[in-house]
């Protein structure tokens, strides 16, 4: 595999961290960078020697949209046929806990693929914003969708139909970030974070995540069943007996995510 170009990959412990690198397009989405943050987030994903992964931007941009230059010329036949971004899907599907550190802006893709995370931490610098509408388009990877199931359909409206930027603070107070720090401390903040899930029992965060992610596509009934049977199915790992018995002993778990 060719080293990436439009992102810097880093493994620490537990955790692995994916930043965004085009500086120069405040890290706008092209399809070069979604097939190395697809292609980075896949082999963590294939590796249990992570638990976590981590991504991020820079100070100024989480990211700020897909790339528009990219965009320009296409044809609506172009996006049916080449499907362009038809890779973040799989970004979206990974089963390995992502946290989003969001510095700066995070507009359009940008916000589109923090809300493929897991968790969203804000430095208290950030701006989410879905403003396609001032560009003559919509959200297209998540945004109407997404977003509505974050914060509710008034809230999203308000963000897709009028374009407008809304800072780390209201973002949070409406849900659609988890937690808001100070810009000085975001990546202390996540690092911690990060590691603290990566030290827990990873099939129980793969199950987590995937009872989560149950709660967003099926009705409460069916999401209910799914979480009984991946609650049970817990019971045949080690480190469910392992993790009781340490609690039952007053000690700290040795989990070996098996
Ligand atoms: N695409 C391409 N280049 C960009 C983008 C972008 N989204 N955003 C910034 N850049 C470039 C600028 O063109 C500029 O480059 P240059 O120096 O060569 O002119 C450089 O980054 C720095 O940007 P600015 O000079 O504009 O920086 P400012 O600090 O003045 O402004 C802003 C920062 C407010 C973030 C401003 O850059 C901006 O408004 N950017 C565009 C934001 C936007 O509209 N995003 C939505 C894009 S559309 C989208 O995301 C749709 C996703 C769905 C795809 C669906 C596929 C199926």
């Amino acid at each position: 595999m060719t080293a990436p170009e439009t992102i810097q990959v880093e493994t620490r412990g537990r955790v692995g961290w994916i930043t965004l690198d085009r500086p120069e397009a405040l890290n706008a989405l092209n399809a070069q960078i979604m097939r190395e943050v697809v292609a980075a987030a896949t082999a963590f994903d294939a590796d249990p020697a992570i638990g976590a992964i981590v991504l991020t931007g820079s100070a100024k941009a989480f990211a700020a949209g897909a790339d528009i230059k990219e965009m320009e010329a296409k044809t609506s036949v172009d996006w049916l046929v080449d499907d362009p971004f038809g890779e973040w899907p799989r970004f979206a599907a990974i089963r390995t806990p992502v946290i989003a550190a969001v510095s700066g802006y995070a507009l359009g893709g940008g916000c589109e693929l923090a809300m493929m995370c897991d968790l969203i931490v804000a430095a208290d610098s950030a701006r989410f914003g879905q403003p396609e509408v001032n560009l003559g388009v919509l959200p297209g990877i998540g945004g109407t969708q997404r977003l509505v199931r974050a914060i509710g359909y008034y809230k999203a409206a308000d963000m897709v139909l009028t374009g407008r930027l809304i800072s780390a603070e209201d973002a949070e107070r409406a849900g659609l970030v988890s937690r808001v720090v100070p810009a000085d401390d975001l990546l202390d903040e996540v690092a911690t974070i990060a590691e603290g899930i990566a030290a827990k029992s990873l099939p129980s965060l793969y199950a987590a995540k995937a009872a989560l992610d149950a709660a967003l596509e099926t009705s409460l009934a069916e999401g209910l069943r799914f979480e009984r049977h991946a609650f049970a199915a817990q019971f045949d790992t080690h480190d469910q007996k392992e993790g009781m018995a340490a609690f039952r002993e007053k000690r700290d778990p040795d989990f070996t995510h098996r």
